[in-house]
């Protein structure tokens, strides 16, 4: 996403300035009104937008962007408003809403869903898997079912994608057909399978994988609120500095996701990957997971198959994914001239 600010005596002057440097699918961000008179607009455009129009030409009655920015947009709805509005859709907790909304409020953003992204990145943080964090092997550990085993799959699957070697290990020998689980995705992708049945086999693996570009490790599901499945998460992970990353489901409970957060940042989790969005219509669980404990948002899941993979998230890619029907809302208010 690509920003500049254009100064303009009007905003209609700003508006036709804005249009002729970035096109017609520039949205404004943030208008102010500038000391010494005049204003000031932020547009925005993705940066796959096709170039630039560089037509002059008045804008027409149905241009959505510049009748929202002369001002009849801000009197259509309020954007806090509508942000609200979406959080309570999710079942944010409260205390998570109140601030996003605060940060709405300061930040003057006139787009719902830039102002939801702004307020995400203001109040959250995002660290997506990429290759510089691979230095020390991911450690995949969650409560049983979360889509551990999935998520290895499709991390060995990007891996092959980016030409980069992998070590996949697991530690999973309880659950019956777990092994076989993993094992049917490893052949697929010609990888050896290391399968370790205690924290000394472990370090044993890790030394056999010591070439690869990239290694993770798969655990056997942990019941959050099992002192002797946790302790045994604490012996895993004591072998060798490797990063655990919880996997949890969405649309769990929100209080339910924020123990299960805390729980496993006390044993050392820090960044969290968010699987079954695809079969979730409520996000307010996966806020909870990660706000209190200020745990890190890295990928989500959004879909069960390897081949689709994870998707990055990041705080424009997590508003878009709350708010699916905002390019539409758009598109019928550039018909109608109202907001459906
Ligand atoms: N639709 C959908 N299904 C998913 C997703 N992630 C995981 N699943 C499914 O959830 C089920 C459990 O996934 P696993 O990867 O086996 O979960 P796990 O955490 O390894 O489970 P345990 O090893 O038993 O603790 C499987 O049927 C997966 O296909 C997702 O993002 N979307
Ligand atoms: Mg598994």
């Amino acid at each position: 996403m690509r920003l500049k600010s254009f100064y303009a005596r009007t905003v209609a002057e700003a508006m036709r300035q804005v249009r002729l440097s970035l096109g017609e699918n520039a949205i404004i961000v943030a208008t102010r009104e500038e000391e010494g008179g005049g204003v000031r607009l932020t547009a925005a455009i993705e940066d796959d937008e096709a170039p630039p129009a560089v037509s002059n030409a008045p804008a027409s009655g149905s241009d959505y962007a510049v009748r929202r920015n002369a001002g009849s947009y801000e009197d259509e709805f309020d954007v806090a408003q509508v942000v609200a509005d979406t959080l309570y859709a999710h079942g944010t907790p409260a205390v998570i809403s109140e601030k996003l909304i605060e940060a709405i409020e300061e930040l003057a953003i006139t787009d719902p869903l830039m102002a939801l992204g702004a307020a995400l990145d203001s109040v959250f943080t995002f660290q997506p898997l990429g290759d510089e964090h691979s230095d020390r092997p991911l450690m995949l550990v969650g409560p049983p079912g979360a889509g551990k085993t999935l998520t290895v799959a499709k991390l060995a699957a990007r891996a092959m994608f980016r030409n980069r070697s992998i070590g996949i290990i697991t530690t999973d020998t309880v659950r019956a057909g777990a092994v076989e689980q993993l094992s049917a995705f490893t052949r697929l992708m010609k990888l050896k399978l290391l399968t370790v049945e205690d924290a000394a086999a472990l370090a044993g693996a890790l030394e056999v994988n010591a070439g690869a570009d990239q290694i993770v490790i798969d655990t056997a599901g942990s019941n959050p609120f099992d002192g002797d499945d946790m302790d045994e998460l604490r012996e895993m992970m004591a072998v060798t500095p490797v990063e655990p990353v919880l996997v949890i489901p969405a649309g769990i409970d929100p209080v339910e996701a924020a123990e299960m957060g805390a729980i496993f940042r006390s044993v050392g989790v820090r960044r969290v990957i968010v699987t079954r969005l695809d079969l979730t219509r409520r996000f307010g669980s996966m806020l909870a997971a990660v706000y209190q404990s200020r745990l890190d948002f890295c990928d989500v899941s959004i879909s069960p198959k390897v081949a689709e993979g994870l998707t990055p998230l990041n705080p424009l890619a997590l508003a878009r994914l709350m708010m699916p029907n905002h390019e539409r809302t758009v598109r019928v208010t550039r018909h109608t001239g109202t907001h459906a």
